[in-house]
């Protein structure tokens, strides 16, 4: 599915984030950088060793909950990686939807400041950090919305979801947050 913000499109897609040919690749990491299972061991693996040896050298004190950083995309087809570190869930008792937001945001400014026209997400903490996936998936899409009311780029957000179940989710929020006139059904 294809949503419409002004002249800028926000993506639903099912499929696999490795493949994307998206300036930025988002990638949902772990505080330490170091690699984990789910989209991070896809990642890393599809991408080869510099990604991880690229981002030991640049953020040796890994990245806050909340926060993302950019390393080098390794054999990945993108032109940036960004690790984006979500909140582990938590019923909900230590800020992780303002924390999901921010790591959404964050990684919007770094794919800004290094001038990507698209990029491409995961759904940050919807698998081993256990966040619900349908609160989850609001706070993305009304994040990314929001974002391109304000800002000019990227022109392209896709939401690159592995499951049906999740795929379910962001669109149930799309949806809701779109109306009937902006959505086109992708081919
Ligand atoms: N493409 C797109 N989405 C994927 C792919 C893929 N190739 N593989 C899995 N997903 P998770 P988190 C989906 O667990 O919850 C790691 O160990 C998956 O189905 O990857 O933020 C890190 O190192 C789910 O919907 O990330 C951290 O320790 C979504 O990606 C921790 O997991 C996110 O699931 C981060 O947990």
């Amino acid at each position: 599915m294809k949503y419409s913000v002004g002249l800028r499109t926000i993506e639903l897609l099912l499929g696999d984030i490795t493949q994307q040919n998206t300036d930025a690749i988002v990638n949902a990491a772990n505080k330490r950088l170091s690699v984990g299972s789910g989209v991070d061991g896809a990642i890393h693996k599809h991408g080869g060793p510099k990604i991880l040896e690229d981002t030991r050298s640049r953020h040796p004190m890994g990245c806050p909950p909340g926060d993302a950083v950019v390393s080098d995309s390794g054999e990945l087809p993108c032109r940036i990686l960004i690790h984006a570190v979500g909140p582990i869930w938590h019923k909900g008792s230590s800020h992780e939807a303002e924390l999901l937001e921010r790591a959404y945001l964050r990684s919007l400014e770094i794919a800004s400041e290094h001038e990507c026209d698209s990029i491409a997400f995961p759904a940050i903490s919807c698998g081993a950090y256990a966040f619900p996936n349908d609160q989850a998936a609001d706070i993305a899409l009304k994040t990314v919305k929001t974002w391109l009311e304000k800002h000019d780029r990227p022109e392209t957000i896709r939401f690159v979801l592995f499951t049906e179940s999740v795929y379910a989710e962001f669109a149930k929020s799309a949806e809701k947050m779109f109306t009937k006139t902006n959505s086109v059904r992708s081919k």
